[in-house]
């Protein structure tokens, strides 16, 4: 689905480890429950996908993405997924994004849990 392209929008791409809380933000910023956003241990959110709301007389553009660590799939496919969600996200916003928000959740982690955040 292509995403809708407005003349002064202000887009803002989420990204982040699955489940970490990317699509609960996004709403929070829309205002409403757009995104699908739930506590399983699968990856909620599968392609990327855009809603889009008034912010302060601007169009306020916001792009949900998979994220990386979908225990479905192996790291290669996990890695798939978020490369063509991303693609998505690109090729429907040429104008490229005004933010990209890394979303993260704080809890104690072992370093060597943190391979993610380089990848990304
Ligand atoms: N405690 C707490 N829970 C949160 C917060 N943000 C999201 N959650 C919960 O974390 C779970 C996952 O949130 P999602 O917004 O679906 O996470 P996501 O990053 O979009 O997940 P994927 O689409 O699977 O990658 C849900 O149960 C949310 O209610 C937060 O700030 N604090
Ligand atoms: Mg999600």
């Amino acid at each position: 689905m292509a995403f809708f392209d407005f003349e002064n929008s202000l887009d803002m791409l989420l990204i982040g480890r699955a489940g970490n809380g990317k699509s609960s933000t996004g709403n929070k910023f829309l205002g409403r429950e757009t995104f699908l956003s739930s506590s399983d241990t699968q990856s909620t959110t599968v392609q990327a996908q855009f809603d889009f709301c008034e912010f302060e007389g601007n169009v306020l553009k916001v792009v949900d993405c998979p994220g990386l660590g979908d225990t479905r799939v192996g790291v290669e496919d996990d890695a798939k997924q978020l490369v063509d969600a991303l693609r998505t996200a690109i090729a429907n916003n040429p104008k490229g994004f005004h933010a990209i928000l890394y979303i993260v959740r704080f809890k104690p982690c072992k370093p060597s849990k943190l391979w993610w955040v380089k990848i990304l």
